[in-house]
């Protein structure tokens, strides 16, 4: 049944490119719409959402390749996109992950971009919703991937972390009035692909977790307050599965922060959660079916307003058992309320998604996703139609809502 119902999604994008906007064609269901496709250039595999302008209005950006370049694509009103401005990093650079956050302190949302090519990262300072290329710091490690932002050190200005996939290691970067400092290195398992920033423990520090998949567990670095990490539980996924990207959220509602990771078998892709039992100290994994190969970057956001924190994961290619279409899925598991997690609902994508985020982009109260799509140079944007409950309306009421609805999902 949900298969069909991306088939009919897809379908409609389809149709949209003989004439009207994608956005006007969308077609949604009660829970959510088809993705409307944003090309930014190619090899996309970072993306950031925030109000870069200042209208209030959740903006994207993303990264893209050949020329090197950082995009940002203007929310120009119910989660549409102008598009892209671009900002040229150094040709060759290869910019590979974002994170958005004011790191001058002088009240817009700036960026900050790892260069993978470089071993660095550099800033992207927003003047007015319009970025120029700011200082660069090297990372004192090889090949950084995924790039995480939130204040360590509690010191006001917003700090810096990477995961070095090329020298197993995770970067410290601390900000000192706009300025980040020389990296702090901690080793990490081998082969690091995943990296998440919260609060684990009882003190107020921001904590850290990094997906080891060569180690097939997840590593948690615990941080004293001072922005400086030691060494926390190792959460293994078991000898079957390999972990990719991780979250950390609030699963089961009990007020501590827990742990998601996506993890691969030899056949089939999990959701593997780990709750917190207290003081950054962790149950069994649970292992809850992605339904899909390679899932991929992982978010944890309450996408149904009900019941708790729910996870999106991005799958591999599967091919379409109706169709022989080879598809790209978002797949979202709808929490019940104790990390209870039902079938997930499939949503299609563009090709080779590698980064996921989610936000409220139609400024509606709801958490909506994008995805960047490394296999063709797009962002798609997933609308949360699922609103109707933010109003205090149920499922089965009518309501003045004028989507098409093609079936009950
Ligand atoms: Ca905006
Ligand atoms: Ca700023
Ligand atoms: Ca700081
Ligand atoms: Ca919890």
């Amino acid at each position: 049944m949900k298969r069909k119902s991306l088939i009919a999604c897809a379908l409609a994008i389809g149709i949209s490119l003989h004439g009207m906007s994608e956005a006007q064609l969308a077609v949604c269901d009660r829970l959510w719409c088809g993705a409307v496709g944003y090309a930014v250039g190619s090899n996309p595999s970072g993306v950031a959402a925030a109000d870069f302008d200042g209208d209030r209005r959740v903006d994207l950006a993303a990264t893209s390749e050949s020329p090197d370049k950082v995009g940002m694509l203007r929310n120009i009103g119910n989660g549409t996109f102008a598009a892209p401005v671009n900002v040229a990093l150094a040709g060759g650079s290869g910019p590979h992950s974002l994170a958005a956050a004011d790191f001058d302190g002088d009240g817009d949302v700036d960026l900050v971009v790892t260069r993978h090519n470089e071993n660095d990262v550099q800033l992207l300072i927003n003047t007015s919703g319009v970025f120029s290329l700011g200082a660069i710091t090297g990372v004192d490690g090889t090949d950084p991937g995924q790039v995480v932002a939130g204040d360590l050190d509690n010191n006001g200005f917003v700090d810096v972390v990477t995961v070095n996939r090329g020298s197993d290691s995770i970067s410290v970067l601390l900000n000192s009035g706009g300025v980040l400092g020389a990296a702090v290195t901690y080793p990490v398992g081998a082969d690091p692909r995943g990296l998440a920033l919260g609060y684990l423990d009882n003190n107020d520090g921001l904590d850290l977790a990094v997906a080891s998949h060569g180690q097939r567990e997840v590593e948690l670095y615990l941080n004293d307050g001072s922005g400086a990490f030691t060494a926390g539980s190792s959460l293994s996924v078991g000898t079957e599965l390999r972990p990719e990207a991780v979250a950390i959220g609030d699963l089961d509602a009990d007020g501590d922060n827990d742990v998601a990771t996506s993890t691969t078998a030899v056949v089939g892709g999990f959701v593997t959660v780990f709750l917190n039992t207290g003081s950054a100290t962790f149950g069994a994994p649970v292992h809850h079916d992605s339904e899909a190969t390679d899932p991929s970057a992982i978010v944890i956001a309450d996408f149904d307003l009900a019941f708790g924190n729910d996870i999106a994961v991005l799958n591999g290619d599967i091919q379409n058992p109706i169709t022989g279409d080879i598809e790209w899925l978002v797949a979202v598991l709808s929490n019940s309320g104790a990390a209870d997690f039902g079938r997930p609902r499939l949503i299609e994508v563009g090709a080779s998604p590698a980064a996921l985020v989610a936000a409220d982009l139609f400024t509606n109260g709801a958490s909506h996703l994008v995805s960047a799509n490394q296999g063709e140079g797009t962002l798609s944007v997933l609308e949360n139609s699922n609103v109707i409950l933010a109003s205090g309306f149920e499922w089965g009421d009518t309501f003045p809502w004028s989507r098409t609805v093609p079936e009950l999902p």
